[in-house]
């Protein structure tokens, strides 16, 4: 396993559309292995492959609190089904957006089928935070990031402030 370099927006590569993965196989294990490494190293609580420059659509995740036992998730080509009418703020973040936290607003639970770690398929009912993290890290797959669900004014100070990190961190 190991940790890998993460992309941070406006990285051109973070609007790329992620490829469906026609087997889970010991490649693709070692690449969620490799991703979930990444993610605790950050730490951080959800990644997508596209994140450290990978377009396929997987998605790592873990939700356990400090000093609980940890809760791997895997989930391959996810789908998500039945999004609630009712919509919920929470503030989120994101690895590739380091250091910016905003309220979006999201469907507040979802059903997502997906393919497990082993290639088996799987449904889950998702609610709360969960709900939120699968439906951020789906985003990711269609090239999209939260701050596209904030308003211009928002987005492009964060924006303008990740190219200047940027250029300062190359000099
Ligand atoms: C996505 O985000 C998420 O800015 C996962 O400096 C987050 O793991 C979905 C992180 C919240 C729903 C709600 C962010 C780490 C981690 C930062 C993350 C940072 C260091 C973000
Ligand atoms: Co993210």
């Amino acid at each position: 396993m190991a940790v890998r370099e993460i992309l941070t927006a406006p990285d051109p590569r973070l609007r790329e559309v992620s490829k469906p993965v026609d087997a889970v196989t010991d490649e693709t294990r070692a690449l969620m292995d490799d991703m979930l490494e990444t993610m605790y190293a950050a730490p951080g609580i959800g990644l997508a492959a596209i994140q450290i420059g990978v377009p396929q659509r997987i998605i790592v995740m873990d939700l356990a609190g400090e000093g609980e036992p940890p809760q791997p998730r895997y989930f391959v080509n996810p789908v998500i089904h039945d999004p609630s009418d009712s919509e919920v703020p929470y503030e989120e973040g994101c690895l590739s957006v380091p250091g910016f936290y905003e309220e979006v607003e999201r469907p507040d639970a979802c059903r997502v089928e997906y393919l497990d770690y082993h290639g088996e398929p799987q449904s889950l009912e998702a609610r709360g935070l969960l709900a939120v993290c699968i439906q951020h890290e789906m985003d990711h797959l269609e090239g999209i990031l939260f701050t596209d669900h904030l308003s211009r004014l928002k987005r492009e100070r964060i924006m303008k402030k990740l190219k200047k990190e940027r250029l300062a961190a190359a000099s």
